[in-house]
């Protein structure tokens, strides 16, 4: 990215009102400026936010990874693209430079074209995080495949209703994976998910384990041997701007999960843009988002964003607490990393240990520390400040959605002073508004409201795959002619926002709205909380009460738990008002969580209304353990 780092809050101030009068030749010099392209477009943008028509870049041809890639081998070919550090701390580190991922990007593209994979087809990859994991994705956007990622920790019947929304015609997996000290056999769940589809053709298989999976003659294939013998040399597909680059499913609240379709120049811009700035990144940089590609979130900033700026990206295949839990710390130290981005549930988790854990690690490379997927609440970010960025490094509490390819609010870091729990401006190209429940836009400051984005920018999601009907009605129907994006927010006197959560999560008691978020908030502040999640339930007076289900940092029995229920109210009544108290309390070991890492608070709902047996879709759901102990611990 040339010249684009925005310099200075003026610089930002005037950055973003240009990009708002004319959002046109803002993202026109910015695509001009640094990609390659095979022939430019005619037309910037064209858009009708009613029927949810958006193009970016018309008629522009390109091929994603020319530019993540083949651009980048006159000046870095010998700099690593990709450290992928390993589950086991004793297993060596693979170094992957420019030159190499273009080899081995080229060849799993032959392969991919062997295999009768053709651009438009869709490709269903299911791996853990290792190399092939990166290379398997470039390869798909090299001839033109749309790839649909499926997190290596879901489900067999989750993989199948993946495969069959999209009609994906080959799955690569691997025969197992590694994650802390358990192996996981992935070969076994792809075998049952393929019982329930009848679209995949071909199936090719990593070895990442030792464990024996059957190979099934005809449909699956070792793909070491087809490497060896694939040319270095694949001619990219020519791509349309608007050609689907990918394919990535994300959970509703209700129904079966949505394909969200990205498409290929404007999530590239956009995507390579919000990394430069969001992460202040510099040449030499080693950037390390601890997120699993399987989310948008490593999509955009493991893969994408890093390569497109030519940049150095860590690929972790592990997990925080293994073998000790400071293996995040550990791993920042050894590879020197400049940009750490996690999420706040693995912040709180980590600071539950021991300090020592993570004070007695050099840390000092670190410049920028990120934050993304919830509320970063008030006590883990300062817990991040001053054990992690250890009161140097600006935290960039990044506020944004697999819908909108790349982040929307956030401060830019030596830029936005920053303010805790809140994801401060929007950045350029991005108009926020707050509306009220009356479909009324809120003006002024100090105010909160639904969040909406009023104008299109080039990252947007373009479609669900197969059912454009569902995307207007889920986005630009609540509120037409604006994409509405779920949450909720406040924007405090000096215009930051600070995103409040899903606005399914504000409960009306007494006819007050209450949003979950600061109540959480409040009682994670008393010493011995560690984590809480507050839902409603009915209630015949109040219409709605709240309950509460707290996690403690330690369990112990011998603790009195009255006393503390009403510790908790007494810092809910004298931070946000008696209004707020909790009805119930329910001590738990741990809280239900999406595999990434956001809270169900939809089953917590139905545990609180005793509705046992209406929990709906839980595939994403990671530990149901937690779930059974909830249910019996209210019983
Ligand atoms: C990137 C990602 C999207 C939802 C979103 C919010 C919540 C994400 C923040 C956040 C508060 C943040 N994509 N969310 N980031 N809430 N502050 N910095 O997470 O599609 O998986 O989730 O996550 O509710 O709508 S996602």
């Amino acid at each position: 990215m040339k010249n684009y780092q925005i310099e200075s809050l003026p610089d930002y101030f005037k950055q973003y009102k240009k990009s708002i009068k004319n959002p046109k030749k803002f993202w026109d010099k910015i695509a001009d400026d640094n990609f390659v392209w095979y022939q430019k477009w005619e037309k910037v943008v064209k858009y009708d936010m009613r029927e949810a028509k958006i193009e970016w870049f018309i008629n522009a041809k390109l091929n994603m990874t020319k530019n993540c890639i083949d651009r980048h081998l006159l000046n870095r070919s010998n700099k690593n693209a990709i450290i992928f550090e390993p589950n086991d701390p004793n297993e060596a580190v693979q170094y992957i430079t420019y030159q190499e991922l273009h080899e081995r990007v080229c060849k799993f593209a032959n392969v991919l074209r062997d295999q009768g994979i053709q651009k438009g087809d869709r490709v269903c990859i299911y791996l853990p995080m290792v190399p092939e994991l990166a290379i398997s994705m470039l390869a798909c956007a090299r001839i033109g495949a749309i790839h649909s990622v499926v997190f290596a920790g879901f489900s067999s019947s989750a993989i199948a209703a993946r495969i069959n929304d999209c009609e994906s015609k080959m799955v690569i997996t691997s025969n197992g994976s590694f994650r802390g000290d358990k192996t996981i056999n992935l070969k076994a769940l792809v075998d049952e998910a393929l019982e329930k589809t009848h679209t995949v053709e071909k199936v090719l298989l990593v070895k990442r384990t030792d464990i024996e999976v059957p190979v099934k003659e005809g449909r699956d294939q070792w793909i070491a041997p087809l490497l060896e013998k694939a040319s270095a040399d694949c001619v990219p597909e020519i791509m349309d701007a608007e050609d689907p680059l990918f394919i990535l499913y994300t959970s509703g609240s209700t129904g079966k999960p949505k394909g969200m379709l990205h498409t290929t120049a404007g999530y590239m811009v956009y995507t390579a843009y919000t990394f430069k700035n969001v992460f202040n990144y510099q040449e030499n940089d080693i950037f390390w988002c601890t997120a699993d590609i399987g989310w948008i979130t490593g999509h955009s900033y493991i893969l994408y964003g890093p390569l497109l700026n030519g940049a150095t990206t860590v690929i972790f295949e592990g997990v925080p607490s293994y073998p000790q839990p400071d293996r995040f710390w550990e791993v920042i130290d050894k590879h020197k990393v400049t940009q750490f981005y996690t999420a706040p549930t693995a912040i709180r988790a980590l600071a539950k240990e021991d300090t020592k854990w993570v004070d007695e690690h050099d840390l000092s490379s670190l410049k920028v520390i990120g934050s993304v997927g919830e509320p970063i609440n008030d006590e883990a970010w300062h817990w991040y400040n001053d054990h992690v960025g250890r009161k140097k490094c600006p935290i960039v509490d990044t506020w944004w959605q697999t819908e909108t390819g790349g982040i929307l609010i956030s401060p830019i870091p030596f830029v936005t002073p920053t303010k805790p729990t809140y994801a401060t401006l929007p950045l350029p190209g991005i108009q926020p508004v707050l509306l009220n429940d009356k479909r009324i836009e809120i003006i002024g400051n100090q105010t909160t409201g639904n969040l909406c984005i009023r104008y299109p920018w080039p990252g947007i999601a373009r479609s669900i795959w197969g059912d454009h009907q569902r995307y207007i009605e889920t986005y630009f129907s609540a509120y037409p002619g604006k994409y509405f994006t779920g949450d909720g927010a406040l924007r405090d006197e000096v215009g930051y926002y600070r995103i409040t959560g899903r606005v399914d999560d504000v409960i009306i008691v007494s006819g007050h709205n209450l949003g979950t978020a600061p109540i959480e908030d409040s009682i994670n502040e008393h010493p011995a909380v560690a984590e809480s999640a507050i839902v409603g339930y009915p209630h015949d007076i109040k219409g709605n009460a709240l309950y509460g289900f707290v996690m403690l940092k330690d369990i112990g029995e011998s603790r009195d738990k009255d006393n503390l229920r009403k510790e908790i109210n007494q810092i809910i009544t004298e931070q946000i008002g008696p209004i707020a108290k909790l009805d119930k309390i329910q001590f738990v070991s741990g809280l239900p969580k999406t595999r990434s890492g956001k809270i169900m608070r939809r089953i917590l709902r139905k545990i609180a209304e005793g509705a046992f047996d209406q929990f709906g879709d839980t595939s994403t759901l990671l530990n149901p353990e937690v779930v059974e102990e909830i249910k019996e611990g209210k019983l």
